[in-house]
């Protein structure tokens, strides 16, 4: 299994606990649909179709905000989402555990036109992370999200380093290699922090609810980012209790 992710730096994985997800998946869809008022009926149906609530692109962008406090709140998502999908994470991750604080919420209604800019989350975030991007409905085609493997986003950023200018070139590589990933509700993708990714406008006629959280190993180094400030930690094996108790108590004394 961790072979694919050694290779291309991601997997689409099922989750081990289906029934807490989609547990989640209802409550998402509770949340969303209290903030709009309107009342519920089958959970996919429902998520599927959330775009018919608006009206504009400033109204999906301030619903999104909202959702996410909600969920960030509410939920418990970082305990739950490890735990969903524990036997893949934690042969990556291990047990000593920080998670992000906040999750990133993403709504593409179908035509929505701010899709996600071509980016990488490392080097800003640290190359020893993990992102599961989880959706609340099936994603496939332009209701998804495209990645460059692992060996193309190295052939993609060396083509950048060395020659910075040649934007036509890189876009090449882009259009040659990126691949428009099939993630169904019930599994998620599990991707490398050095991949290159972004998503296309929603061609189809269904709206993307996914969630994006990212989790690292408490000992591997950091990112340029704050971890206090984007991550808690999550777990920590009884050794590591027992090491830090020692470092903050009995070694002052
Ligand atoms: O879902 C998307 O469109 C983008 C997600 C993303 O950038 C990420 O998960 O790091
Ligand atoms: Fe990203």
């Amino acid at each position: 299994m961790t072979e694919l992710f050694h290779s291309n730096g991601f997997e689409v994985v099922l989750a081990d606990d289906l029934k807490d997800l989609s547990t989640m998946q209802e409550q998402v869809r509770d949340i969303a649909h209290q903030l709009l008022g309107k009342p519920n009926t089958q959970v996919e149906h429902d998520l599927n179709y959330l775009h018919e609530s608006f009206a504009s692109a400033k109204e999906v962008d301030d619903f999104r905000l909202k959702l996410t406090t909600e969920i960030a709140e509410s939920i418990n998502f970082g305990q739950r989402i490890y735990k969903i999908f524990n036997s893949y994470l934690e042969p990556l991750v291990g047990v000593d555990v920080l998670a992000q604080k906040t999750p990133n919420l993403v709504f593409q209604p179908p035509e929505y036109p701010v899709p996600t800019e071509l980016h990488r989350d490392a080097p800003a975030n640290s190359p020893y992370e993990i992102i599961v991007w989880l959706p609340f409905v099936d994603c496939f085609r332009t209701k998804s999200m495209y990645l460059l493997n692992r060996k193309f986003s190295r052939i993609a950023a060396e083509h950048i380093r060395d020659n910075p200018k040649d934007r036509p070139g890189f876009d090449n590589i882009l259009l040659d290699h990126a691949e428009l990933m099939d993630v169904p509700f019930g599994s998620a993708l599990v991707f490398w922090s050095g991949l290159f990714h972004g998503s296309i406008v929603n061609k189809e006629k269904e709206s993307r609810l996914s969630l994006n959280t990212r989790y690292k190993n408490l000992f591997t180094p950091l990112g340029l980012k704050d971890p206090f400030r984007y991550f808690d930690v999550l777990k920590t094996s009884s050794l590591t209790k027992l090491g830090i108790d020692f470092e903050l108590k009995e070694q002052l004394d």
